[in-house]
């Protein structure tokens, strides 16, 4: 014990915290606070442990630098078994308590708990790593990928070259028209796998970091009532270059290959003072309940702990007529303050929201380093951020652990990717493309470059399966009126689609 102690010492002994390390005179302050970008910093006081060094200090001559195993004959960690979720807990349990039987001591008193938990996300780095190594990506033979239940195919829709930049939302008129947003503030139309042109007319936006034109989504009784809701990054009145997320709806006209918006309608907006300049988390999707009621995301927007404030906008999922007013059942009316919309609160980026077809509704939403989540979202229910994640600082240092106490009310996530993949657009497959996958939740990663399909049954995870990797950011996952799992990449900038082959 005495020896492994000795090398955590030098670390505690050897760090700084920000404060010392930026001077007195530049410690972050309350003005900057909100708009300081994505990091999450070390609290004050609180050691800067690098959780790298830790790690193999400590524990690589056992467990190996990669998590290989090895040393005094201790099993590799690097087997696809060990990496599922539910190892999660055993894992931070044997490092605060110790393995008695295989000769590894406890933890527990020389490490803080966001320490133990952030050798668990180291942990799971290097397993990410290196099975991906070892098992590489999906394969297609002569062009077809078979997976648990079905065979596809992977189609190019829209290729690089026609126009998309950073797409970002699909959606589909009932006559076949395909909308695809663009990032820097345009959407473009096709039909029949055709670019015909972009929409005229549309509202002014922001590309702002990683905001600008985000969501188009077409009620479910578009036939009937012409609507088409959009979000996107509004720039502030006073002409600095800020913003913040807005839902509008409008209607198009279309006369040959020309589309034009028109008789745009506020859905929602922020007052002004929320609007800042940090180009971090405008979450941003948006679901119809089929109920009359729409359901959208808005990022934290770098603000981490106002995502807990009921009085302020960031960090929340809402839940507005489909005209924008507020239904009296809101979970939130009423109460002193609070804005009427919130649905759920405690979000960081929701960049994905679906409604399921038992109305269930989910989101995918990106951790810092670690910890990307697929939610439940419940009435009222309070997701954790920032004071519980299942990751770590980008800096390598130790953030918070993932467990509530039963005090704090905080929701868990059903299923958690460590580590992160950028988690980006969702979906739900239907239609009868894909029989077997009816139901399951299909999630697109920017970094991760991945395509999951994950079936949850309650709020417990059945199976997860990839099913493509490494053909560029996914952003956007939409199934098409046919079935077919539409997929919006960026670098490169295409559309592409899983069809089912045999
Ligand atoms: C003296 C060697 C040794 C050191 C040092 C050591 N471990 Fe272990 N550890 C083991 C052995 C042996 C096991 C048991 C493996 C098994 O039962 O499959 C184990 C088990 C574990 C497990 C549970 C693995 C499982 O398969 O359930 C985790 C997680 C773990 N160690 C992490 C760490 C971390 C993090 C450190 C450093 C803080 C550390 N260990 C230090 C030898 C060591
Ligand atoms: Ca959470």
């Amino acid at each position: 014990m005495a020896k492994l102690l000795a090398p955590l010492a030098l670390i505690a002994g050897g760090t700084v915290t920000w404060a010392c390390m930026l001077g007195a005179d530049s410690a972050p302050n309350a003005k900057t606070a909100p708009n300081s970008g994505a990091q999450p910093r070390a609290e004050q006081g609180q050691r800067a442990v690098n959780v790298t060094r830790l790690y193999n200090d400590t524990c690589a001559k056992c467990h190996g630098e990669n998590a290989e195993g090895g040393g005094g004959g201790t099993p590799s960690l690097l087997k696809a078994e060990k990496f599922e979720q539910k190892w999660d807990k055993p894992f931070y349990d044997a490092i605060k308590n110790g393995v008695a039987s295989a000769g590894m001591d406890a933890y527990g008193e020389t490490l803080s708990d966001k320490e133990c938990w952030a050798l668990v996300v180291h942990i799971r780095e290097l397993q990410g790593r290196g099975l991906r190594q070892m098992n590489g990506s999906p394969k297609a033979t002569d062009g077809v990928y078979k997976s648990k239940y079905h065979n596809y195919r992977v189609e190019t829709v829209i290729d690089q070259g026609n126009g998309l930049q950073t797409p970002w939302g699909i959606d589909w008129l009932p006559d076949g028209h395909m909308m695809i947003t663009n990032r820097p503030g345009s959407i473009t139309v096709a039909k029949d796998g055709k670019v015909i042109g972009t929409i005229d007319g549309l509202p002014k936006s922001l590309e702002l970091g990683q905001g600008g034109m985000m969501e188009v989504a077409v009620h479910p009784q578009y036939a009937k009532n012409g609507w088409v809701y959009l979000s996107f990054t509004d720039p502030a009145k006073d002409g600095n270059r800020s913003g913040m997320t807005k839902i509008v709806r409008g209607k198009l006209k279309i006369s040959g290959d020309k589309v034009t918006w028109g008789s745009e309608e506020t859905i929602w907006e922020a007052p002004q003072k929320f609007y800042n300049g940090s180009g971090a988390h405008f979450g941003s999707r948006i679901v119809f309940d089929g109920k009359g009621n729409i359901f959208f995301a808005v990022g934290e927007r770098g603000g981490n702990m106002l995502a807990q404030e009921l009085t302020n906008p960031y960090g929340k999922i809402y839940r507005v007529k489909e005209d924008g007013k507020i239904p009296s059942d809101n979970p939130f009316v009423g109460v002193t303050d609070s804005i009427p919309g919130i649905w759920s609160l405690g979000h960081r980026n929701q960049q994905g929201l679906t409604m399921d077809a038992k109305g269930n509704l989910w989101d995918t939403e990106h951790g810092p380093r670690g910890g990307d989540e697929v939610n439940r979202i419940q009435k009222g229910a309070n997701y954790g951020w920032p004071v519980v994640a299942f990751s770590i600082n980008y800096n390598d240092s130790p953030f918070q652990t993932p467990w509530p106490t039963p005090e704090q009310k905080i929701t868990l996530p059903v299923f958690r990717w460590l580590p992160s993949i950028g988690a980006s657009g969702l979906d739900y497959a239907r239609g009868k493309a894909f029989p077997q996958w009816n139901g399951d939740l299909i999630a697109g990663g920017l970094a991760g470059q991945n395509l999951d399909r994950i079936r949850v049954n309650g709020d417990s995870l059945v199976e997860r399966e990839e099913l493509i990797h490494g053909m560029g950011r996914i952003r956007e996952v939409a199934v098409g009126p046919d079935g077919f799992v539409y997929v919006a990449l960026n670098q490169p900038d295409k559309v592409i689609r899983l069809v089912p082959a045999k």
